[in-house]
């Protein structure tokens, strides 16, 4: 039995994206709860097994899946198919490198971003030493989107794959900080009309009348 634990626009948003895309939405057992929003709405939900109150989470059979590349990984190794690249196929490395990038660097710097946005603090934060020997910066993010673009119309080639649901998230959420490439902006183009976005608007807006935040 697999359940995902899901709050209406949040990163677990992209996980049932990701459960459309591969018509499985009646195979996993998704239950809708709070979580603490940044305009203060919200709170730990006692419903949520999230050590950290957050979402998405995962439970397969009592095994705790969290983080949304893993809970991604774990969906296409469980349900196979073209949105993921099985152990033993063919770009498995390219499909994990990809996740992982989005976690170990993609989505720091785009928090990092965002805080040099809103905080004039920040603004120099790119230039320091540490974070660009660690992280780089955004120009290499988009960089490193362009090269992967330049001959293709996905990530991986040219399916719309996991990999590019969970990359483009950051950019849909938050136009403003999309790398300012024309290859970027028409994959970012793509990606949404890949997506059956009417469907997964009516699931957000019923989830946000069951938790009675409208
Ligand atoms: N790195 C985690 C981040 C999860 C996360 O921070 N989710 C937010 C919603 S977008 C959350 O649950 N926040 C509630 C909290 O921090 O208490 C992932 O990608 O799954």
């Amino acid at each position: 039995m697999l359940t995902l634990y899901y709050s209406p626009q949040t990163r677990a948003t992209r996980i049932v994206g990701l459960l459309m895309h591969m018509n499985r939405m009646d195979d996993v057992d998704i239950k809708t709860v709070h979580v603490a929003r940044r305009d203060g709405a919200g709170g730990h939900d006692p419903a949520n097994p999230h050590p950290e109150g957050k979402v998405p989470l995962l439970v397969h059979d009592g095994e705790v899946i969290r983080e949304s590349n893993a809970i991604i990984l774990y969906l296409t190794d469980h349900f196979g198919g073209s949105m993921g690249r099985a152990v033993g196929e063919k770009g498995r490395g390219e499909y994990l490198s990809w996740l992982a990038y989005y976690g170990n660097i993609v989505e720091p710097l785009m928090i990092l971003q965002y805080l040099s946005m809103d905080k004039p603090a920040y603004a120099n934060v790119f230039d320091e030493v540490d974070i660009k020997a660690s992280l780089r910066g955004p120009e290499e993010v988009k960089n490193t989107l362009v090269r992967a673009l330049a001959d293709r119309p996905f990530l991986m080639g040219d399916q719309f794959t996991a990999v590019d649901l969970l990359l483009v998230s950051p950019y849909q959420w938050f136009p403003p900080a999309t790398p300012d490439h024309p290859l970027v902006h028409d994959w970012v183009k793509r990606c949404g009309e890949a997506a059956d976005i009417d469907a997964l608007m009516a699931f957000e807006a019923a989830a946000m009348k069951d938790l009675g935040v409208e």
